[in-house]
């Protein structure tokens, strides 16, 4: 085994591992982190203040304004992506569901990936400590993802990299070394706004602030009411899990990107061709059995029905382009 002597050649060897585990965009950060950190926890602040979080209570935990507080000692992270974008889409007249979640449960996978790199990590330095965090974590995972160089937070509040899009999950492994940090990112999303023209529901309240209450993923996913608010259902369209429309029309997601030949980001084929009357009719037991292993079975059997229920048959292109008439007919009146 290669002598990791020093910290700069340990950032770099860190960086190898999760790169090696599939994971790129990949950086560090250093923690307690950046004046723009400090800016993005006051925003989350602003956003629980406005009720932006909806019935999500817990993401007013303190412990997401200060990364400190997950691990004793904590010096550094490293902030990794997973690509989940697969050239492929879901078959015509069926029901849309959000890319993150076509294949394996990426809380496992990335979870999984991130342990074999804190192992790694604990061979090279044993006195080392690391904790992961994956979603669920109290961390604002876009903010540091930033701060570690991975891309810029773009105006639907979506982590965008250059290359690789918007089309990733995030992940971070946090540990007691002092590591070597990456340059923060910068934004790239000039003057365009077409995420705020093109939501259905506008749900971005103002550039990079997304309010869940208008939301079509918050609704499809989180919202455990018997049945959704009249606004969202009729501008739902064919969303039965989550949605992708303000990632769909960003540029950055339309220039060539990386396609990923994970095997563990292969959509299922039941994903690829849900209808409506399945949706509506499979039991518990068959939604259970489907469900098994993905991010999706957040959403629970009696959702999917609920969802699928509401759902008028438009395609949400229909919808982008009945705004997009409806927009132009204000500005000539
Ligand atoms: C709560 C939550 C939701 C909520 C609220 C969404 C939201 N925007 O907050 C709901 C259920 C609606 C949701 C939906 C989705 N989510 Co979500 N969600 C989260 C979660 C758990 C917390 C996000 C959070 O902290 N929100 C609080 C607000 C205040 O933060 P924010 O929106 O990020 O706002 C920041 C910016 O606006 C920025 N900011 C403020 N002012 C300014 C000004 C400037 C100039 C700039 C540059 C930035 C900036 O600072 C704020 C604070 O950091 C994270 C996981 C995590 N632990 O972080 C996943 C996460 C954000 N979700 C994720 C995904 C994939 C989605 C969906 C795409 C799923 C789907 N297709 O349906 C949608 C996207 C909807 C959207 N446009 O945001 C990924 C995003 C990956 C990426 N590339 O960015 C995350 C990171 C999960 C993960 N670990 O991969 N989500
Ligand atoms: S996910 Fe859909 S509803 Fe939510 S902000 Fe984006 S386009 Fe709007
Ligand atoms: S659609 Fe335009 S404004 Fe929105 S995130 Fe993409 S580049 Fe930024």
């Amino acid at each position: 085994m290669q002598t990791i002597a020093t910290q700069a050649q340990l950032t770099q060897a860190l960086k190898k591992e999760a790169r090696k585990q599939g994971f790129e965009p990949v950086g560090i950060a250093r923690i307690p982190g950046s004046k723009r950190l400090q800016a993005r926890t006051q925003a989350l602040e602003a956003w629980l203040n406005a009720g932006y979080q909806a019935e999500m209570n817990w993401m007013a935990a303190p412990r997401r304004k200060n990364a400190i507080t997950l691990l004793e000692g904590v010096k550094s992270l490293l902030a990794v992506g997973l690509n989940y974008y697969v050239n492929q889409n879901q078959n015509p007249g069926t029901l849309s569901i959000a890319r993150y979640g076509w294949g394996n449960d990426y809380h496992k996978v990335v979870e999984k990936r991130l342990k074999a790199i804190g192992k790694w990590l604990e061979i090279q330095r044993p006195s080392c400590k690391w904790k992961i965090c994956v979603d669920a974590a109290p961390l604002l995972d876009k903010a540091w993802a930033e701060e570690a160089g991975l891309g810029w937070i773009g105006k639907h509040s979506n982590l965008i990299n250059p290359s690789r899009g918007s089309w990733m999950v995030l992940g971070h492994l946090l540990c007691t070394e002092v590591l070597i940090p990456d340059k923060p990112s910068k934004s790239q999303c000039g003057i365009c706004k077409a995420c705020i023209t093109a939501c259905p529901t506008n749900a971005i309240s103002e550039p990079y602030i997304v309010d869940s209450r208008k939301c079509i993923a918050y609704h499809t996913i989180e919202n455990r009411c018997q049945k959704l608010p009249e606004e969202i259902e009729s501008s739902l369209g064919s969303w039965v899990a989550g949605c992708d429309i303000c990632q769909e029309v960003c540029p950055w997601n339309k220039k060539p990107i990386v396609n990923t030949n994970d095997p563990d980001l292969k959509p299922r084929e039941w994903i690829l061709n849900l209808t409506k009357n399945e949706a509506l009719n499979w039991d518990d037991k068959k939604w259970r059995e489907q469900l098994k292993g993905s991010a999706l079975k957040r959403i629970k059997p009696w959702m999917w029905r609920r969802n699928a229920a509401a759902i008028k048959s438009e395609s949400p292109s229909k919808l982008i382009k009945q705004k997009k008439r409806l927009c132009q007919k204000k500005k000539q009146s």
